[in-house]
């Protein structure tokens, strides 16, 4: 019998004897069929802290019912079937939790500390009983949705990002004397102008033309190639971008000399004496979903498991951030049911509430939704329905916020976005990939915006307004989506991904994505720790 299978029992209350442990042992896929009858003991709405006892009768019917082996009683499998015991049993883990010391990159390496693996066989759960929560929702669109979908919107939609961006790059002092495209044909000297890119190519000698238009027209602007570092600036520039121009005008061209991008000033670091936890793509209701790997996160942040420095930390968490597909979803993509160990969307989301239900209490959890959940796909997203996951929103400590949010903790704003406008910008910008979702990150924050790119694979709502330009700077960026984690801070904003708790997929194996799974980013008191949970 395998530990897993022991533990996924364990995990949801239910004890195994010892006829029964042989019994599933003998079963073709005793993961899966154990995984749907722990869903279909626990959907009976038993207690979270009663233990059951599993007898080889109970999983006979169980079985049977399921047409899965002929047995032979009659009974279907009932709640009072399973023999209460108020015992309450200890779960140990015999792989230690360790913090993660083999990371990518040297300065991601250097907030790392080193690799502990001790085993707290003592829980020391104390939940906070007078724990105050200072938390706001600084910006949410999920009730701000008044698109009609019609041309007029795409026109208003445009015209607010590019405003909007403007705004931020008139402040520039470089840009202060900017002109209206339309009055540069008057001025000889410099030109500098601020306007959105509708389009780029390059010309047969190579350089690079960009066509820039703002509400008064629109100008050719050609980038030499022979001026190497403006160049090379100009490879990150995308289109539907918003951005300034310095050159002087030849006829009805602007040579460029400089390109300037409304950026992030560099910002104070606040105090901070508690601490944060980022997860995302836990893809519940996936066969890839390492369900064992994120029960021991559970206990680590319950304060039931790690080394005394781990356990110390867990006490210091108020929030844990969960930035998008909290579950697989339905028809997500072709031939998903495959995949699936749960089939129906509605259940994702109660195995979801299962499993974030054990969680302790004081802690306060946002969720925001990913491509899988069940919101609408385009961009910003609504936060999960309550329609389908009534049984998270049961949960007293969860916070649904959209897809992107601003929400502050205890005054820490935190930027939650799961990510997809990555696919985009790693497709189209040379140098970009999912691997390094930190220069991605970097380059939403230079750029002021959650998703430039209109129209690829990113869905954008077209809004009459674009709630997804960076307006506000945060002091935390969370995301999620590429399954590959990172950190960086730059300008003082911790940049976060958070990785995955799902291992590499089918998909991902065609592209060669690594997943980082069971590795988690927490920001205690400020200072970035990633815990790693996986047991290889
Ligand atoms: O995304 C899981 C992973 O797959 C993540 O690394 C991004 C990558 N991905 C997903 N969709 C695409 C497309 N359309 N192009 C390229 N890469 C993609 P998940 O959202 O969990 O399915
Ligand atoms: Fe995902
Ligand atoms: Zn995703």
């Amino acid at each position: 019998m395998s530990q897993d299978i022991i533990f996924k029992f364990a995990d949801a209350g239910i004890l195994v004897n010892d006829s029964a442990y042989d019994k599933i042992n003998t079963l073709d896929n005793p993961v899966n069929i154990s995984s749907s009858l722990i869903l279909d003991i626990v959907g009976k709405g038993i207690e979270k802290r009663d233990i059951l006892i599993l007898t080889p009768e109970i999983l006979d019917k169980y079985l049977e019912k399921e047409g899965i082996s002929p047995v032979s009683s009659e009974n279907n499998l009932e709640i009072s079937d399973l023999k209460y015991s108020s015992e309450t049993e200890k779960n140990v883990d015999n792989d230690g939790l360790s913090i993660a010391s083999d990371h990518i990159n040297s300065t991601y390496t250097e907030l790392v500390t080193e690799v502990v693996s001790e085993i707290n066989n003592e829980s020391s759960l104390n939940i906070r009983p007078n724990i105050e929560f200072n938390f706001k929702v600084l910006q949410d669109t999920s009730k701000k949705s008044y698109t009609s979908g019609n041309i007029k919107d795409m026109i208003s939609y445009f015209n607010d990002r590019y405003s909007k961006i403007k705004n931020i790059l008139m402040k520039r002092k470089e840009l202060k004397d900017y002109l209206p495209i339309s009055d540069i044909f008057q001025t000889k000297d410099v030109v500098k102008i601020i306007g959105m890119v509708k389009d780029f190519r390059n010309t047969k000698n190579g350089h690079k033309i960009f066509e820039i238009e703002d509400e008064t027209g629109e100008i050719s602007v050609l980038v030499h190639n022979e001026n190497h570092k403006l160049f090379e600036k100009s490879e990150i520039i995308v289109r539907d971008e918003v951005i300034g121009i310095i050159g002087s005008r030849k006829g009805n061209l602007v040579i460029s000399n400089e390109i300037i991008q409304p950026g992030v000033p560099r910002i104070e670091e606040k105090p901070m004496d508690f601490s944060i936890v980022f997860i995302s793509d836990v893809h519940i209701g996936s066969c890839t979903f390492l369900e064992d790997v994120f029960n021991k996160f559970v206990k680590w942040i319950n304060c039931e498991f790690g080394s005394q420095e781990q356990i110390e930390i867990a006490k210091n968490v108020k929030y844990l951030l969960v930035a998008g597909d909290i579950v697989d979803g339905i028809g997500v993509y072709p031939h998903q049911d495959k995949e699936l160990t749960i089939k129906d969307i509605t259940l994702q989301y109660e195995e979801a509430a299962r499993l974030f239900g054990q969680i302790r209490p004081d802690i306060k959890i946002i969720i925001a939704p990913g491509n899988h959940d069940a919101s609408r796909v385009a961009e910003p997203q609504p936060a999960v329905p309550e329609e389908y996951a009534e049984a998270l929103y049961n949960l007293k400590n969860v916070e649904f916020v959209s897809n992107p949010a601003i929400v502050s903790l205890e005054g820490i704003k935190t930027l939650i976005y799961h990510g997809r406008s990555f696919d985009d910008l790693a497709m189209t910008v040379k140098g970009l990939s999912h691997q390094n979702s930190d220069i991605i990150m970097k380059e939403l924050l230079e750029k002021r915006h959650i998703a430039p790119i209109y129209g690829e694979r990113t869905p954008l709502a077209s809004e009459i307004e674009d709630y997804l330009v960076i307006e506000d700077i945060p002091d935390i960026f969370h995301t999620g989506h590429v399954h590959i984690n990172s950190y960086k801070k730059y300008k003082g904003i911790h940049m976060i991904n958070s990785g995955t708790f799902q291992s590499q997929t089918e998909f991902q194996k065609i592209y060669n994505i690594i997943p980082t799974f069971g590795e988690v980013p927490v920001l205690n008191k400020g200072v970035f720790k990633l815990l790693k949970f996986r047991d290889d």
